[in-house]
């Protein structure tokens, strides 16, 4: 039975004001997620080889439409939208002055997004989402990008600030746990962005320009995936946030251990940045050295993951038997299937079993040789961020938007919802499937149709492309589905009350250590790490650094 207490509690409602910052977000994410999928969908059926793009659009400029939108702005957003209203909820409504921070911030980072896009759309600059060097964009691309990142500082700003505010208000206590989440996301989003905003400002922008005609393409990737790296940790630790805090309070149950999740986040901070080689294992200009020790940091970021993998298992079987399930798999059954803020994100979570393991694959230095460059890693990527992310996003859209908006996800909508999470998977394992297996058979990622002139290899790829487009097909059905959900949500549901669900801590968990919360500690640990891992080749790659190479516009 719960308390009238308890109730009062559970719907502790995110302040207006901070819920339109958030809805704000959340409205660009949505944007992004129609146009970013349209090009999706066209860009499966240019590779299946039936399918002809009109009006001279490039394949590589709707390639980068599609990179861009969904890869960097459609997660950023959510994040950060689902981030204020996170810290809201669990550490108090946000000052006016975190607020404006956020509000600048938003504006500075959708000005820079809208630079960007304006000039892919233009196709200007058909670099994909990873923007390498020597491919040359027009200067306006990166300043846009210069803007997105210096916003996202801003915006964060506002969450650190109201951390910092209630870590003063309560010395010696252990700050909410969501919030601490938070913070450690935002930690590492603004170590690891520091290197991407070196590389556009001093490296692609003056080359750009034409200040400077040549760019240094080593240490330009370099950097890059300094920041590229962690950067697909920031998309995946506010998963990570659901599953932990989220999911134990949907399912009725309690969080395992507070501190287990928070050192699983901890490790997230000081493993995510020194492994950027593994994106370069097959770059010459790096020893062997290099990469073997950054392939051994990677292997080290794998454990906070098997650690969320541990206790999800645990919260989940706990709750299962409390219901009475029995046996030993009895209790999986007792769990609540038919709730869409379950099973959505809980489809995520499975699917990134295979994902988790590709990336194991991915990351052995040998067997890399086998799968770089080919269209197994675009296989993989699609398991982890566009299943395992996105599924749980949208599973938190089901009650963060209508919490946000004063209404409610309906009983047709959840079964609306689970339907789309089904079409989902069905999709993407066909098409993530195709990818895994014809990258195995050496198929190139970011690449046009091409016969390769009547090849026989690449007659072989052929029928996996179409596979690849049926996949891709039914997928741009879930899109369609999401956001008809997303719209009923944001304007159509009856209005009522939505929880927005925080769970508690179990009593038989272990009392949390503050050390766990000393950022002294940690962050000179990071630090540390990070000089350790790039200090030598950096300097290696600077005295060795050949002429550099002039720009090119290959599209
Ligand atoms: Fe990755 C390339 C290695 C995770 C995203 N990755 C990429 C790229 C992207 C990406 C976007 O080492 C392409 C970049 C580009 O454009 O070039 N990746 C890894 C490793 C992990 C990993 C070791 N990747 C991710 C995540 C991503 C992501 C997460 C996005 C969100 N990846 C690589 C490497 C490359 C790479 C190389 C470069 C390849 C190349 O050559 O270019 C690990 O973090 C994975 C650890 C995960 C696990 C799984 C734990 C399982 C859990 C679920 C439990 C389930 C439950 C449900 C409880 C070990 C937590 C129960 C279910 C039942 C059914 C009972
Ligand atoms: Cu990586």
């Amino acid at each position: 039975m719960t308390t009238v207490a308890e109730r009062a509690k559970d719907l502790v409602k995110v302040d207006r004001r901070d819920g339109k910052l958030a809805l704000a977000h959340i409205y660009v994410a949505f944007i992004a997620l129609a146009i970013g999928g349209l090009c999706g969908l066209l860009q499966t059926l240019v590779r299946s080889g039936t399918f002809t793009l009109p009006w001279g659009i490039g394949y590589y400029q709707i390639l980068t439409v599609h990179g861009v939108l969904l890869g960097l702005v459609l997660t950023t957003y959510f994040i950060f939208g689902f981030q204020i209203a996170a810290v809201s909820r669990t550490s108090g409504t946000l000052t006016d002055k975190q607020r404006m921070l956020g509000w600048v911030g938003f504006w500075v980072m959708t000005i820079g997004t809208i630079a960007s896009a304006t000039m892919v759309l233009l196709n200007q600059a058909s670099v994909l989402y990873t923007f390498y060097a020597p491919l040359q964009a027009h200067w306006i691309f990166y300043a846009g990008l210069a803007l997105v990142i210096v916003g996202s500082w801003i915006g964060g700003a506002g969450q650190i600030g109201k951390y910092i505010e209630w870590r003063k208000a309560n010395p010696g206590q252990s700050s909410p746990l969501l919030t601490f989440m938070v913070v450690v996301n935002l930690s590492m989003w603004i170590v690891c962005s520091l290197g991407v905003a070196v590389e556009v400002l001093f490296q692609l922008l003056p080359w750009s320009l034409g200040w400077v005609d040549k760019v240094d393409v080593l240490l330009s990737r370099t950097l890059f995936w300094y920041f590229g790296h962690p950067l697909v940790y920031f998309w995946l630790l506010p998963a990570y946030m659901v599953w932990y805090v989220v999911i134990p309070k949907v399912i009725g149950g309690k969080i395992f251990s507070d501190a287990l999740a928070r050192l699983s986040f901890m490790l997230f901070l000081l493993f995510s940045i020194p492994v950027g080689f593994h994106h370069q294992l097959v770059e010459p200009g790096i020893s062997s050295f290099w990469k073997f020790l950054q392939v051994v940091l990677t292997l080290m970021v794998v454990i906070p993951s098997l650690l969320t993998a541990f206790s999800m298992f645990a919260t989940f079987e706990i709750r299962g038997r409390a219901l009475g399930g029995k046996g030993v798999l009895g209790w999986f059954k007792k769990l609540p299937w038919g709730d869409a803020r379950f099973l959505v994100p809980f489809i995520g979570m499975a699917a990134f079993i295979p994902a988790g393991a590709g990336g194991i694959i991915n990351a052995s230095h040998q067997m890399n040789q086998l799968v770089h460059n080919t269209i197994w890693v675009t296989g993989h990527f699609h398991l982890t961020v566009a299943t395992t992310v996105v599924l749980t996003f949208f599973g938190a859209a089901y009650w963060l938007i209508p919490h946000l908006t004063g209404r409610v996800l309906t009983k047709q909508m959840n079964k609306l919802a689970i339907i789309q999470a089904i079409v989902w998977a069905f999709g993407m394992s066909i098409m993530s499937g195709a990818m895994h297996i014809v990258g195995l058979f050496g198929a190139p990622r970011r690449s046009d149709f091409s016969t390769y002139g009547g090849s026989a290899q690449a007659a072989e790829w052929i029928p996996y492309q179409i596979a690849q487009a049926v996949g891709g097909t039914i997928l741009f059905i879930g899109i369609v589905l999401v956001l008809y959900i997303v719209a009923n949500l944001l304007w159509f549901a009856p209005k009522g009350e939505t929880e927005f669900p925080v769970g508690e801590i179990s009593e038989n968990a272990e009392k949390t250590p503050m050390a766990l919360e000393n950022w002294k500690i940690w962050l000179t640990i990071c630090i540390a790490l990070i000089l350790f891992a790039y200090t030598v080749p950096v300097i290696d790659m600077i005295q060795n650094a050949p002429p550099g190479s002039k720009g090119f516009k290959l599209w």
